[in-house]
């Protein structure tokens, strides 16, 4: 019998707790964690011939260090390294919930998006090609309606197969841009010879935290001894950007962020108001 850790993500409304009350029946238990006033629960099943163990954790919008919500979640990924992420997503908001999946894709969770709410879409009239995004971003994208546990099997299926390593896909990283690329590269050289195995985040990740101005990250760096190096390159670079873009670096990432995701939704997503305004 395998044990597989699984963390529920998503903004607030998405399902999630939903999709922990069907998946998991009611074995569920409320847990509080670290002196934190927002709470996560953690419930135990079966799959297969695993054990699955899943958390819901508090909705959020985004992973900055802004909300007890932001930094509860992301602390929850670094320090207890989940095998497995399910991003849930409300379908009937896409661009605003795929923020949060940008993100995830930043920190390099290996993830598997559940696209709730499946029910809304298609009584909306949309009609979207998740399959094509899911072969952009190279994560897979299982439809579900979680209030009525549709689709949680073949969810947790794909969690097994990416688990068990038979989905080779790499995920996709978010394409910044130049400017922000360059800033990005930079400040990764900064890093040469320097160990940062122990924060079990990716380095590019940690570079674009940095150039946004991220507080947590830069006090989890603050004991490196290249630190006055790191944090110079980190000054110019903001400055930089902020000069040949004409907004602050983490705008600009915000920026890059939402340019990716309607990009990605322009090749993919029909609404049915654009459907009407076609065929006019
Ligand atoms: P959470 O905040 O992410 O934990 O979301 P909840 O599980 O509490 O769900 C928020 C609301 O959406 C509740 O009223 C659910 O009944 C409803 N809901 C959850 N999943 C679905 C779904 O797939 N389709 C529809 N139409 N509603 C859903
Ligand atoms: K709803
Ligand atoms: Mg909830």
């Amino acid at each position: 019998h395998r044990f597989i850790r699984v963390a529920l993500v998503g903004n607030p409304n998405s399902g999630k707790t939903s999709l922990f009350n069907l998946a998991s029946g009611a074995h569920e238990h409320v847990g509080n964690y670290g002196g934190v006033t927002v709470d996560s629960k953690i419930g135990r099943f079966y799959h297969k011939d695993y054990t699955i163990e899943l958390v819901d954790l508090p909705g959020t919008y985004s992973l900055s260090a802004y909300t007890p919500e932001e930094r509860y979640v992301r602390n929850y990924l670094v320090k207890e390294q989940p095998d497995m992420v399910i991003n849930v997503v409300g379908a009937s908001v896409l661009e605003r919930n795929l923020y949060l999946t940008t993100e995830l894709m930043d920190m390099g969770v290996p993830m598997v998006i559940a696209l709730n709410m499946y029910d809304e879409l298609e009584q909306s009239g949309s009609t979207f090609d998740y399959l094509a995004l899911s072969r952009m971003i190279g994560i897979p994208i299982v439809p579900t309606v979680a209030k009525r546990g549709q689709g949680i099997p073949e969810l947790l299926d794909e969690v097994i197969k990416k688990y068990e390593g038979e989905d080779k896909r790499e995920q996709a990283r978010i394409p910044y841009g130049r400017v922000l690329e360059r800033a990005i590269e930079l400040m990764e050289r900064e890093f040469t010879n320097v160990d940062i195995s122990w924060l079990h985040l990716p380095l590019r990740y940690l570079c674009i935290k940095l150039l946004e101005g991220d507080k947590e990250i830069e006090e989890m760096i603050g004991g490196l001894s290249k630190r006055d190096e790191i944090f110079a390159c980190r000054d110019k670079e903001r400055v930089y950007i902020e000069k040949l873009l004409r907004e602050d670096a983490e705008s600009a990432f915000a920026n890059a962020r939402y340019g990716f995701i309607e990009g990605a939704l322009k090749e993919t997503l029909i609404e049915k108001s654009n459907i009407h305004n076609k065929t006019r």
